[in-house]
């Protein structure tokens, strides 16, 4: 209020130096840390970004030892957290009580494949992902229904965990390449599909270059300022499958490079996707812009901010 315009930055382990060598204490201590702070309008936080749990996995003991040490709510609070990390220490032999092998894979025993998906999701691991893919994929009748149940589930909890500050942008940059991972494996089950509903259509009389003349074109793209593009890359793997002719312009894509590639393609469709709430306004002005020059296609719009 005094400065505005100031933003604020910091190290964040400097809360946690005296607990140095426990690094679960450490660790807990700056995800809690940082729930709060973000709130309270911190600007940017310096942060070993592979080591910081989720707000909600964190024992609850811990967590409100931590809590109660960083508020200062309680005259023994470093004692207590004290004597926390001492029975840690007691517990694992070593001070730092790093889970270890063996309560690391407990997560997967007595789990369905939909479970772990989602596990790994939310946890940013891809260590598994592949033979849980594999697992999932003979379980569905199709590859998309595994997208369209497990992941997005996983990807879904991601959202919410992260939109009550719960996960941290680095946690979800993580679980978006486990989403990518997973997805990537099952493009070569799709393809497999789409050849053989190529084949179907053959046998009902459609030759091989009739039925290419028959694909429609599509230019897709994540609109302007937003960088989200799973989703967008999901519906042009299944577009794709389907017979489609696919451009894909990536992400942060203009409104003058949409257009002008859709008039050089001869799309049949424009395709926007985005995530975040200007993207709305964003997909506002490529219709605007469709209507004024005389698009007559249509335009299709996705992302999560267009279904709420
Ligand atoms: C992963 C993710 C990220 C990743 C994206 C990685 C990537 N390469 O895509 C990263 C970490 C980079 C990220 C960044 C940010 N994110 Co983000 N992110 C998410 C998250 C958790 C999942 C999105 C996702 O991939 N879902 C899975 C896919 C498969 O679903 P989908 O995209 O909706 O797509 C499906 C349909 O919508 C549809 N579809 C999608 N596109 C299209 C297009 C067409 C034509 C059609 C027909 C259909 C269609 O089909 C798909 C398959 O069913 C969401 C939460 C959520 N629940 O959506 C937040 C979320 C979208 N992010 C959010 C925010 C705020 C941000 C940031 C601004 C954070 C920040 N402070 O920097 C930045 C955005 C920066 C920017 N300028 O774009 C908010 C948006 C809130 C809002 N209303 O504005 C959300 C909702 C999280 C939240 N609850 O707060 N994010």
């Amino acid at each position: 209020e005094s400065c505005p315009g100031c933003k604020t930055s910091g190290g964040i382990s400097n809360i946690s130096f005296s607990f140095r060598g426990q690094d679960r204490i450490r660790e807990a201590m700056h995800s809690v840390f940082l729930f709060h702070a973000i709130k309270a309008g911190l600007d940017m936080g310096i942060v070993n970004a592979g080591q910081i749990p989720i707000y909600n996995d964190i024992d609850p003991r811990l967590r409100e030892l931590c809590e109660t040490c960083i508020f200062n709510t309680r005259s023994t609070a470093t004692e207590e957290l004290l004597d926390y990390a001492q029975q840690l220490k007691l517990n694992s032999g070593t001070g730092d009580n790093n889970k270890g092998e063996k309560e690391e894979e407990s997560w997967r025993i007595n789990t369905t494949a939909e479970e772990r998906l989602q596990y790994s999701l939310v946890k940013g691991i891809d260590k598994y992902v592949v033979d849980d893919m594999e697992e999932a994929r003979k379980k569905y009748s199709r590859p998309l229904h595994v997208i369209e149940g497990p992941l997005m589930n996983g990807m879904s909890e991601v959202g919410e965990l992260f939109g009550a500050g719960k996960m941290f942008l680095p946690q979800v940059i993580k679980s978006a390449r486990v989403m990518k991972k997973a997805v990537n494996y099952l493009i070569p089950f799709m393809e497999e599909e789409k050849q053989q509903n190529l084949k179907l259509l053959q046998q009902q009389g459609n030759t091989p270059i009739a039925v290419l003349n028959s694909q429609a074109t599509i230019v897709m793209a994540t609109v302007k300022g937003d960088v989200h593009d799973i989703g967008k890359n999901i519906v042009g793997v299944v577009l794709g499958c389907n017979n489609y002719r696919v451009i894909d312009l990536g992400v942060m894509t203009p409104c003058d490079k949409i257009l002008k590639v859709a008039k050089e393609e001869n799309a049949d469709f424009i395709g926007l996707s985005g995530l975040i709430t200007p993207s709305l306004d964003e997909m506002i002005i490529v219709a605007k812009e469709m209507q004024r020059l005389n698009f007559n296609i249509p335009l299709l719009i996705g992302g999560a901010t267009t279904s709420k």
